[in-house]
């Protein structure tokens, strides 16, 4: 890319209020695949003194006309995506006609067709595929919205309540939609399609009926319940925990199989990806019920945190993002398991996150700079940025926290507000001092802790000494306010009661300076701490513990999370002191003893225990290390689970043959499935027909979580079956694409060396489409981020795969392209042949004549 062609940076410095608000806005769509007619009337308002031009956002769109007032208009220019109207009347309606192409709109941004239907994605800045607009969250609107179709659609929609429809000449209707509630253009959508509906209602507290209604495509509906149901917990959980209800009386969920990301909660007007909301036991695994649930409460809980109350400018995304991902990760662990849930927040969080925050795209909670905003919809915005809400809720407490989100809504709905603002609210509220706390939102990079333990056996004292580094990449950063739990366990697991010189000492220690000691008195014996309790701040802690100690933690610790952690602790360790002395790669005893006390265990939280049997991921392991070592990981990870499984194949069978699973989705039903599955895990690594027998039972169920558990731990073990059950899937699902992403995800897990080809030979399959996000991250996203031995084969074939696949990408849909680069971001970690062949792919694309923004502020950053 030439230096006159390179994309240019926004700043969050730069900000400054927009000229004109819209104080309403009148949209008509005449809907055709290839000339779709947009017709708009603003009610336009100078806010500004002086005689600035308008300049109206717009991309790819044929301007037909431009009205003031009703009359022409010829006092414009249009400009580089832009269109610059001078010398408006400081109050005047503004008319614009343009044509947009839906059919021909692959980016999946704007108006486009997915299937036969037509949709929208709009957030963070499709609007302007849309129509010329003030395309920016703080300009809040009114919206009425006329909908005019072939009657083949049967359903136009659109956000609000829908004031009319009717029919017209030519085979063609109308339907026309009011928003009562002033939004930014963002939160607009339309959906006119050809639907199956599944109907039902919700009566607020305050005893208003909401309608509501699950659009999806003909034939779907036995897969739509799971959603439903979904949906009024969501509700009902926000009414109980947050004190919120309900604003509309329709709320409308659309269900289409091609959309970039999970789903979009437009106001009133949800649209999901397919995949977030189909599911029976038949097709959908139980971890897919679970996102299911997870996703459509996240949606609906934006329409307080993000719709009533939205962001000022894309910069403060995290302030709706990262607030509500904690509201939908509070609403799973309220209705389910808060120990699980915790422990997948906590993973995202050490693998993904951690990871980001290392590298070319380090990025504060509040970006400062962007470039293309949809790549910062990231980890570090949304799950950091939930970590960073959690930290409030542990200094505040609920009670507090609450009053700060009641304070938040008094002062704010209804506006476009920044992350200063809803801090501010939570401080006033609660009348803690979080001036220090806020730098979370400045500062990238993810701060060490390093902690030394002192036991004074004279005193009975005992000292923490925390000294709080700044992250590595990110040497300037100043001492964050860090709320760090702990845990201090007596030698027979008793927890201790804190104290110290008379005084009771809180769990939650302030860790505010570079250096701070805590001590604790009154003690009889060295305790054995437990530190970060629950992963209560984002950080990496330098500790070490004894393998007695963490087995210890393991055994008594009342944080089921940091029994979990210990656990992890262990097998790290066990990994690194094995790559640190080759000759001795074996488990401890001590190891397989505690996993064999799991597997005989049968009472507690069964998926708990699932996860406890499960050796640390190959990301989770990378992060321990510089330079990533990949064979040795591989290795000694296979080796790792081959011991486990000879030496407890006995008990896995016990314990595989003593789970009953009623086949419901109850918690112990899903639990057991759990355990279930991870016996079969190992057991597939055992060649013997009593268990090839089990494993073709499981495929042969009619439960997809045991059909996977059984289908991936063949695959995964490279045995012998893997040919035969992945074939019997493919003719058994060929008819249903979603599931038939199931089946790419494990072809793209194969062991062999012809696996690049394999996956080569299946962009031929009739269900894979390269234009539809699910079935390109199923096959090849999951072959970048999981098969970890072919994706980074040392002959620099895996990565050419995926550099192929971007640069067909980048010109089909740039926002898809630029997540399925995300495994080249982390080049420099890998040794001198892998790095250098991953860093040729991204020359490769950095070449490209018609590179995206999206692609090159990745790359450009990746290479800098
Ligand atoms: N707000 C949307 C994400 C929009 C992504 C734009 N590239 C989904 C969500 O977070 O709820
Ligand atoms: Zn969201």
């Amino acid at each position: 890319m030439t230096a006159s062609k390179k994309p240019q940076a926004h700043y969050l410095k730069d900000y400054q209020a927009p000229v004109f608000s819209v104080e309403h806005i009148d949209l008509t769509f005449d809907l055709a695949p290839l000339k779709t007619q947009v017709s708009s009337l603003l009610t336009l308002k100078r806010l500004t003194a002086e005689n600035d031009d308008l300049v109206l956002d717009g991309i790819d769109l044929t301007l037909l006309s431009v009205t003031v007032d009703g009359h022409a208009y010829t006092d414009f220019r249009e400009a580089d995506e832009q269109l610059i109207i001078s010398n408006l009347p400081s109050q005047c309606r503004l008319g614009i006609v343009n044509e947009i192409s839906p059919q021909t709109n692959t980016s999946l941004e704007g108006l486009y067709l997915s299937g036969g239907a037509y949709c929208t994605q709009c957030e963070a800045q499709g609007f302007r595929k849309i129509t010329y607009y003030l395309d920016r969250p703080d300009v809040l609107a009114s919206f009425d919205v006329t909908i005019i179709a072939d009657t083949q659609f049967t359903h136009l929609l659109s956000n609000g309540n829908k004031l009319d429809e009717g029919k017209l000449d030519n085979g063609r209707h109308f339907a026309k939609w009011q928003d009562p509630f002033k939004k930014p253009s963002y939160l607009f959508a339309l959906v006119a399609g050809d639907f199956d509906v599944l109907e039902d209602t919700f009566v607020t507290h305050s005893g208003r009926s909401i309608d509501l209604a699950l659009f999806v495509d003909k034939g779907n509906l036995p897969k739509t319940p799971h959603a439903m149901t979904s949906l009024k917990k969501s509700m009902q959980w926000d009414e109980e925990r947050f004190n919120l209800e309900y604003d509309l009386d329709i709320y409308m969920i659309v269900a289409v199989d091609f959309f970039n990301m999970g789903a979009m909660e437009n106001k009133g007007l949800n649209i999901f990806n397919s995949k977030c909301v189909l599911a029976n036991q038949e097709t959908a695994t139980d971890k897919d019920y679970h996102t299911i649930e997870s996703i459509v409460g996240h949606e609906y809980f934006h329409n307080w945190t993000g719709n009533r109350v939205t962001c000022r400018d894309w910069f403060q995304l995290s302030l709706k993002e990262g607030l509500t991902v904690f509201r939908d990760q509070e609403f799973s662990s309220d209705l389910g398991s808060r120990a699980l849930n915790r422990i997948d927040a906590v993973k995202v969080m050490r693998t993904h996150q951690f990871s980001e925050d290392a590298g070319p795209m380090a990025h504060p909670i509040r970006p400062e700079q962007v470039i293309e905003m949809n790549n910062f919809y990231t980890v570090t915005v949304y799950d950091k940025g939930a970590e960073v809400i959690r930290m409030m809720h542990t200094l505040l407490g609920e009670e507090k926290f609450q009053q700060g989100m009641t304070l938040y809504f008094e002062r704010h709905d209804g506006q476009a507000v920044t992350c200063d603002d809803f801090v501010a609210a939570m401080s006033d509220a609660s009348n803690i001092d979080l001036k220090q706390f806020k730098r979370w939102y400045s500062q990238a990079g993810t701060p060490r802790l390093v902690v030394k333990q002192d036991y004074n056996e004279e005193l009975g004292v005992f000292t923490l000494n925390i000294e709080q580094l700044a992250p590595l990449n990110q040497p300037n950063n100043t001492e964050l306010h860090i709320p760090f739990a702990i845990e201090l366990l007596d030698p027979q697991g008793e927890s201790i009661t804190l104290g110290f010189q008379g005084k009771p000492v809180s769990h939650v220690l302030n860790v505010t300076s570079k250096q701070q000691c805590f001590s604790f008195d009154g003690l009889t014996a060295k305790p054995v701490a437990v530190l970060l309790e629950d992963f209560s701040a984002p950080c990496i802690v330098e500790k070490y513990n004894t393998e007695t100690e963490l087995l210890h933690i393991m055994q008594f610790a009342r944080s089921d999370f940091s029994r979990w952690d210990a656990q992890q602790q262990l097998f790290i360790s066990a990994v690194k002191e094995a790559i640190s002395n080759p000759a001795d790669n074996t488990l401890s005893v001590p190891i397989i003893t505690a996993l064999q006390n799991l597997l005989g265990k049968r009472d507690g939280d069964l998926a708990l225990t699932a996860e406890l049997l499960k050796l640390p991921s190959f990301d989770t392991l990378a992060a321990e290390f510089d330079v990533i070592p990949v064979d040795t990981i591989i290795s000694i990870t296979e080796q790792f689970e081959r011991q486990i499984a000879e030496h407890l194949c006995n008990e896995f069978l016990d314990c595989y043959a003593s789970l009953i699973d009623d086949g419901t989705v109850s918690a112990s039903a899903v639990a057991t499935r759990a355990l279930k599955s991870i016996c079969l895990h190992y057991l597939a690594k055992i060649t013997d027909p009593a268990i090839a027998n089990l494993l073709n039972n499981a495929a042969a169920s009619s439960n997809m979580t045991n059909v996977l558990a059984a289908l991936s731990a063949v695959v995964k073990a490279d045995n012998p079956l893997s040919v035969e059950l992945l074939e019997q899937f493919d003719s058994h699902w060929r008819h249903d694409v979603l599931v038939m992403d199931k089946w790419f995800a494990l072809q793209a897990m194969q062991c062999g060396d012809d696996a690049i080809d394999k996956i080569k030979n299946l962009y031929e399959h009739p269900c894979f489409d390269f234009s539809n996000p699910n079935r390109v991250r199923a096959l090849v996203g999951s072959f970048s981020h999981f098969n970890t031995a072919q994706f980074h084969r040392k002959d620099g074939l895996g990565y050419q795969l995926l550099g192929d696949l971007l640069i067909k990408l980048n010109a089909i849909n740039p926002q898809n392209a630029s997540r399925m680069l995300t495994p080249f971001m982390s080049w420099r970690r890998y040794d001198e042949q892998r790095s250098s062949a991953m860093k040729a792919q991204l020359q490769r694309l950095a070449l490209l004549d018609d590179l995206s923004d999206d692609l090159f502020e990745k790359v450009d950053k990746a290479l800098q």
